[in-house]
Order: structure tokens, then sequence, then C-alpha cells
């Protein structure tokens, strides 16, 4: 069972929970920032009680992306070995890479504000003024108001490498813009999810129908709690309507590789669930 956002043929929209039967909307909050404002054990019980209940046809419904109001897209970075050492060679820094996956502060860094994020199907950005970009395939935790994890989404992280090799100062360049952060539509209930520490994560990449790329790992390469990742994130900031926190990327395509305009990028999580979509250069 899943919670989405969508949106009905009749312009409606709302909150549901959905399964292969169909979707059966929830009776109190038809926005996620709604919701987020309510403690885990409230929100539980509104999921359940609408999972109890019957089901629509999911005819016609539109998923939409699952952030809105005041809600914040945040990344934690240098999380899983693979990151480390990708980020190391296209960069030559070793020091600040190096030192933050042993740090005990993690790198934390603003991703995406609500309106500005992406969903399943839809078309992500190249940065014209990047050489290189990269998809990072990312398990996302979604948080209410008081910290507490809620539910489990994937987020492609799409980084501009080419930038943030050049400096990492420009990091929030690299990370943040147009198109750059996709978020599955489909949020998994945290207390459903079996060992979330051995999740299988795979990402594919298709030009022109071809797989040019594909990778694999499992978030028990994780080098962080995700209890941990959440404290620091909310440690001296306040998420008023929740936030998504995705945890960091253990999948990296070798340094001579790049997204093209018109690739198609899949990623899939297990227990989670999957996320596809195309990219296209964004204007200079
Ligand atoms: O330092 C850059 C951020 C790395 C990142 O986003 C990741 O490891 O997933
Ligand atoms: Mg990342």
């Amino acid at each position: 069972m899943h919670l989405i956002k969508y949106r009905a043929p009749d312009g409606t929209s709302g909150l549901a929970v959905s399964d292969a039967d169909g979707f059966t909307p929830l009776r109190d909050a038809s926005d996620l920032s709604t919701l987020l404002r309510e403690p885990l054990s409230r929100i539980r019980a509104a999921v359940e009680e609408a999972a109890a209940g019957p089901r629509l046809t999911a005819d016609g419904l539109r998923l939409l992306p699952p952030a809105d109001g005041r809600m914040e897209v945040w990344g934690a970075g240098v999380t899983y070995e693979r990151s480390r050492s990708a980020r190391i060679e296209e960069s030559g820094k070793s020091d600040v890479y190096g030192a933050v996956y042993q740090a005990e502060r993690p790198e934390l860094f603003f991703k995406s504000a609500p309106w500005r994020a992406l969903t399943d199907g839809d078309t992500a950005g190249l940065r014209a003024d990047a050489e290189s970009t990269v998809p990072e395939p990312e398990l996302a935790l979604v948080v209410n108001r008081f910290g507490e994890i809620v539910a489990a989404t994937g987020c492609d992280d799409l980084t501009a490498r080419s930038i943030e090799g050049e400096n990492p100062l420009y990091l929030p360049q690299a990370k943040t813009y147009i198109g750059s952060c996709v978020l599955g539509p489909r949020l998994r209930p945290w207390w459903e999810i079996a060992d979330p520490a051995a999740l299988a994560v795979t990402l594919s990449i298709l030009r022109s129908g071809t797989e040019v790329f594909a990778g694999r790992t499992s978030t028990s390469r994780l080098h962080r709690s995700y209890a941990e990742l959440v404290s620091w994130l909310c440690r001296a900031t306040d998420f008023p309507d929740g936030a998504v926190l995705a945890t960091g990327t253990g999948i990296v395509p070798e340094a001579d590789f790049s997204l093209e305009s018109g690739d198609t990028v899949r990623i899939d999580i297990e227990q989670v669930g999957a996320l596809e979509h195309t990219v296209v250069r964004g204007p200079a």
C-alpha cells in the first residue's frame, strides 16, 4: 500500500491510499503539508482508516509530486563509499569528501522547493552550462514537523557533476536548477517497510531504447543511520510542513559518462517503488 497525492479527471486533488485494487481518499487532509503537521500516530491512524475503506477505480488519476505547501526537499551527500570515491575522482579533492564521509556531522544541502519538484513520467533537466550531469538514485525519507519518519520514496538527485567537480563551493548550482529534483509519487508508509536498512536500489539509463548504464546497490551500504540523518536535518532548522530528505547515492556512473538529452532514467527501490523520467537539456 502507498500514500499518493493525486489529481482526478474532474480537477479535484487530494491524498489517498492506493494499491492494486484502486484508491481511497484520506478523510481529513488533502495535501501533504497538512498531513505532515500531525504526529506520526495520527498520520498512521488516518492512513490505516483509509486503507480499510472501499477502493475507487484509479482510471485517469494523475499522480502529483509528493511535496507541497512549505515543505522542503533536502539531500544528504557522501553517505556511501561509492559516492566518496567518485567525488574525490571528479574534484581531485580527497580532503573535503574524505573528511565529510568520516565526520560526525553529515553533508546536508537544500535541494528543491516543493513547487519545483518533478515526479514519475516528467521530463527532468540538464543544465545547458554543464558538460556532465548524472542521475543519483536515492531512498528519500518523508518526515513530519516533529522529525518523525512517515514514509519513504525514491528520489533522483540529478547533479551537474562537472560544476561541482570544478569547485565544491559550486554545489548549490550543481544540485539546484530547473528539473534537477524528481521524487517518486508513491510514498511507502515507513511502518510497512521490513528492514529499511537492507533495500536493493537499481538504476538503469536508456538511450534510444538501449541500456547505456546499469547499477545496483543496497541501503545496507549507507554509512549512516536514517535516524542520524534526520536528527541532523532537524537540529537547528524547523520544518513546519515537513520535509523530504534524500539519503545519498550509492550508484555513480563512471567519470566519462554523462546523461544526454532524450535519455530515460529508471530507478527502482525494493518495497518502496519505481520512478522513471526522461531528461532534456535546458535553455542556455
Ligand atoms: O557532495 C556532493 C553531494 C553528493 C551527493 O549528493 C550524494 O552522495 O548523493
Ligand atoms: Mg545525491
